[in-house]
């Protein structure tokens, strides 16, 4: 008899665990994680933002040395030589400080036009951007 009573005793535990399992999993984890809910709804066709033009300053040139961008464009320039150089607009549009190795300027771009510049420590080195 006893051994009956066990075995009739396991599939009721079993039972009981398992609705206890699902109601955890139901309601109780669900309100837990009301941010993660919130998350859920993720907009299927959202177009990723196209990464602004790069410009990198190496072997005392600009490379590339014309970019063509639409208006409200920000270009960024990078110094990858161990010299420090400029990015100096030749009508005063903008001018960057002395770049030291691996450090950038921005400037961004919101009217059409032709926009030349220069390195003001090395007068050779020259670029331009064209706004379109
Ligand atoms: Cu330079």
């Amino acid at each position: 008899m006893r051994i009956l009573e066990h075995t009739i005793a396991k599939p009721f535990g079993w039972r009981t665990a398992l609705a206890g399992t699902a109601a955890l999993v139901l309601f109780v984890l669900p309100a837990l994680l009301p941010a993660a809910q919130a998350q859920a709804p993720t907009p299927p066709l959202m177009v990723a933002k196209v990464a602004d033009p790069q410009i990198t300053i190496e072997n005392f040139e600009f490379n590339p040395p014309t970019l063509t961008v639409p208006a409200g464009t920000t270009v960024t320039w990078t110094n990858r030589d161990d010299e420090p150089h400029t990015v100096t607009s030749s009508a005063k549009v903008f001018a960057s400080p002395g770049l030291d190795a691996d450090e950038a300027f921005s400037y961004t771009f919101s009217t059409p036009g032709t926009y030349t510049y220069h390195c003001t420590l090395h007068p050779h080195m020259t670029g331009t951007i064209v706004v379109k």
